[in-house]
């Protein structure tokens, strides 16, 4: 009986081993073994041969054969759900990464960010304030008197007699001139509203205004900052010019051409056959701005100016049409 045993824990052994990756051969090994017709089963059948005086002994060895044999088979079920375990959580290193869809900032946001910093470079510090606005600062403190056809309902979102929504970005030139003495070096970007609406024209556009005042500030000034914004803008070899021009808030004022990006000043659609493009507005501080943020206009000078950044973008990313930045096709956007 002994032997038959050993044999037996032999052969389950090796069955056992053979089918550990397979869970069908598995459960065919345990019946073969320990199932009511099992091999051990025969065995315990044959104990009714085994001579009387050794049949209790047999029976011990069979009764813990069983016990074993049983250990054996929960042992190997418990190995085989801990690799079907493993299996199912595997990671397959080797399987190509998905990237997860990632946004961009808009062509405006991006534009209006690269002015700012070659400002900053420059020694402008960024400043932002209220798109709501009273029409002390957006107006009447910039020089536009009351009968300006600038502030013609035609023109302005009121929000009442004295709130507007800001139609430039200069009330925060003036709102910061107030709260700090001279000198002063800012540059404001934001959100500007007009009632304006056809193919060239948004009621809600972006601009890019800066102040630089203190003692001595001249027009070479001016043009040295402006010169050296344009080159690092657009190119170090685009051509520019300075045009005479009028604002309410600047005397004397001018307006910055360059050389036509599109056909180098040759004439084309875009610059409409003059060669030059408009990109901003600018001049020398008027003194009755002055006079309304306290500071003397006898010992303090300075210059401003103003541009709008859709145009710079257009220009810069070469877009035929202002509403493209308005619509929010991400087709458009994600070619930026
Ligand atoms: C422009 C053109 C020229 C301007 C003037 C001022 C202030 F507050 F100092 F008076 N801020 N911005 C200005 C001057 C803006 O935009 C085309």
């Amino acid at each position: 009986m002994k032997e038959a045993v050993a044999k037996l824990f032999e052969t389950a052994g090796r069955a056992l081993s053979e089918s550990l990756g397979d869970p069908k051969a598995l459960e065919r090994v345990r019946v073969r073994f320990l199932g009511r017709k099992g091999e051990l089963g025969q065995l315990f059948k044959e104990l009714a041969n085994v001579a009387e005086q050794e049949r209790r002994e047999a029976g011990r060895v069979l009764n813990e054969a069983k016990v074993r044999l049983e250990a054996l088979f929960s042992e190997a079920l418990e190995k085989k759900r801990e690799l079907e375990a493993l299996r199912s959580q595997a990671i397959d290193v080797s399987v190509p990464g998905r990237r997860p869809p990632a946004g961009r900032l808009h062509p405006i946001t991006q534009t209006a960010t690269e002015i700012c910093r070659i400002f900053n470079w420059l020694g402008f510090e960024t400043v932002e304030g209220p798109e709501i606005e009273l029409d002390y600062y957006n107006f009447e403190a910039l020089n536009i008197p009351k009968d300006h056809p600038a502030r013609d309902m035609q023109d302005t979102f009121y929000i009442s007699d004295d709130v507007v929504l800001r139609t430039h970005t200069s009330p925060l030139q003036v709102r910061t001139m107030e709260k700090r003495k001279p000198p002063v070096r800012i540059i404001a970007p934001g959100r500007t509203y007009r009632r304006d609406s056809d193919v060239t024209h948004t009621p809600m556009f972006h601009q890019v205004e800066g102040l630089m005042v203190g003692e001595g500030i001249s027009f070479g000034d001016l043009k040295g900052i402006l010169t050296t914004f344009v080159h690092q803008m657009f190119g170090k070899t685009v051509a520019l010019r300075f045009r005479p021009s009028f604002f309410p808030f600047t005397e004397p004022s001018a307006e910055v051409d360059i050389a036509c990006v599109m056909c180098r000043g040759k004439g084309c659609r875009v610059c409409k056959s003059t060669g030059w493009l408009e990109i901003l507005g600018s001049g020398m501080v008027d003194p009755a701005v002055y006079k309304h943020v306290d500071y003397d206009p006898e010992k303090i000078t300075g210059f401003a100016f103003g541009m709008g950044i859709e145009r710079i973008a257009m220009l810069i990313f070469g877009i035929d049409d202002l509403r493209l930045f308005f619509e929010n096709d991400l087709r458009f956007l994600q070619q930026f």
